[in-house]
């Protein structure tokens, strides 16, 4: 019998194992790929020094109850296999991660790890859709115990008013664009409602800095799980699997309050909003819509959608055509090279990235990565929208799709219920869609948009997607 070795025994890095200096909320793959590298690369670099470093990790959905389990079970620690588009592998344990906390289970602990003196970074990927707060206003104005995200910062912030704890750094780690401010702008109407003068305490005590985030994170498989256990003789439940590429551009502005995490790959600059700006609508837009090519195509995965020359091409004109003449100009930065890069990441065989992940929460991630290039490529005399309007087509389409089958429950989306009304009628979903305000706003009342979207719509029913392409990229 081969022996089996587990990676897992022995002792955490951390000298206190309860007592950490960052509390981060949503231990998803792509938190565990991304930030908890970088403070697992730090403590690793002077464990002592750098032992208060470590992360404690916060769940609130209820179905992280699974994960949160089996986390507690390997001591928090786990393993990253990172893979490069050439096939070879880097397998590595992470150690940053001290403990995990499940709300409610753990309300108590959540809420003092929150108001601590000891935390100084509070950071989150909530997903696009997260910092929606209707659900916390109302569970504050009630009185109620807190379950969501918002409602946990605004009871632990007023706490360490009480308790005159300045200088935390409170960072979303989403893609979003301005995060840090959007961040700021879903707290402050709870941090008032819990107190009037809470709102100006956090003004002046909290630092809110924009981030850009990047690495491409598929769900783990499980015959991720199943190789890596063939390979090394050991069994991680909890193994997250990434790509190679790591980006994390952050505000000057905090630099000086953390530990010289810059050695470890994060990128400070002045301002990270264009950075921002170049990711969302190159990678992030890009992704959609490879993906919701692909999956009118047939393909399963986005390395697989993008092997279709009709797709590349799309995303070649989307990318060089509509998106990058829109975006402000970043020193020193190649916008071409920085798509073709793109493209080979998501050429990368060893991710099997589903476009169903892709596609999952498109209510929230269009209007935040499609529409801004949308409207400024409207705005110009020209406007170059094809692409961008396609995957507003493809969007209507998959829904549609799923009308027919009514098969809603499949839908992984925060506006499921609502998007369910807009197509309970098939002769007028498509109507309904772009005139529904929260995703388009005013973009429903551009005539050239509207127009092209319907005759989109009309040639995808009567043509599929192969034929209106084709003709397309003939023509340019
Ligand atoms: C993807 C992102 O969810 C999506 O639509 O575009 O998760 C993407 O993989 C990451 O932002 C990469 O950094």
């Amino acid at each position: 019998m081969r022996s089996v070795v587990n990676p897992f025994e022995g002792k955490s890095v951390s000298m206190k194992p309860h007592r950490t200096h960052i509390l981060h909320v949503g231990v998803g793959a792509f938190h565990r790929s991304h930030q908890a590298l970088v403070w697992d690369q730090l403590r690793r670099f002077d464990p002592v020094r750098y032992a208060d470093w470590g992360i404690t990790g916060v769940c609130l959905m209820p179905s992280d109850r699974a994960l949160v389990q089996q986390l507690r079970k390997q001591n928090m620690h786990y393993t990253l296999r990172e893979f490069s588009a050439q096939g070879t592998s880097h397998t590595r344990q992470i150690q940053s991660i001290d403990q995990v906390l499940l709300g409610p289970d753990d309300r108590e602990a959540i809420l003092s790890g929150i108001s601590d003196r000891h935390t100084r970074v509070i950071s989150l990927t909530i997903t696009e859709g997260g910092y929606e707060i209707g659900r916390s206003l109302e569970h504050i104005l009630k009185g109620e115990a807190p379950q969501t995200v918002f409602h946990y910062l605004a009871l632990g912030l007023d706490q360490r008013r009480r308790d005159g704890q300045r200088g935390l750094i409170l960072m979303s780690c989403d893609n979003i664009q301005e995060n840090g401010a959007v961040l700021k702008a879903a707290l402050d109407p709870c941090l008032a409602a819990i107190d009037p003068a809470l709102p100006g305490w956090v003004e002046e005590s909290v630092y809110f800095p924009n981030s850009m985030v990047d690495r491409i994170t598929p769900a783990t498989r499980t015959a991720d799980v199943d190789a890596l256990e063939q390979e090394t003789g050991h069994r991680d439940e909890a193994l997250v699997v990434s790509e190679d590429y790591f980006q994390w551009v952050l505000e000057d502005q905090v630099r000086a309050l953390l530990p010289p995490i810059a050695n470890f790959g994060v990128t400070f600059v002045p301002d990270v909003r264009p950075y921002e700006q170049l990711k969302l609508s190159v990678l992030n837009a890009g992704h959609s819509l490879v993906g919701f090519l692909g999956e009118a195509m047939g393909y399963r995965s986005i390395h697989e959608s993008l092997t279709d020359p009709l797709i590349a091409a799309a995303f070649d004109q989307y990318a060089l055509q509509e998106a990058i003449p829109v975006l402000s100009p970043l020193n020193g930065v190649d916008y071409a090279a920085y798509y073709q890069r793109v493209k080979s990441r998501f050429a990368n065989p060893m991710l099997q990235d589903s476009t169903a992940r892709i596609m999952a929460g498109s209510s929230d991630k269009i209007p935040k990565f499609l529409l801004p290039i949308l409207r400024a490529q409207l705005a110009l005399p020209s406007p170059q929208i094809d692409m961008a309007t396609l995957v507003v087509a493809l969007w209507w389409q998959y829904l549609d799709g799923i009308a027919q089958r009514a098969a809603w429950e499949e839908l992984m989306d925060t506006r499921r219920d609502a998007l369910r009304v807009l197509f309970e009628d098939s002769s007028s979903s498509a109507e309904r869609l772009i005139n529904y305000e929260p995703i388009f706003g005013e973009l429903s009342g551009s005539d050239r948009f509207v127009s092209r979207y319907y005759k989109l719509i009309q040639d995808l029913q009567s043509l599929g997607v192969p034929q209106v392409l084709d003709p397309y990229f003939l023509k340019h």
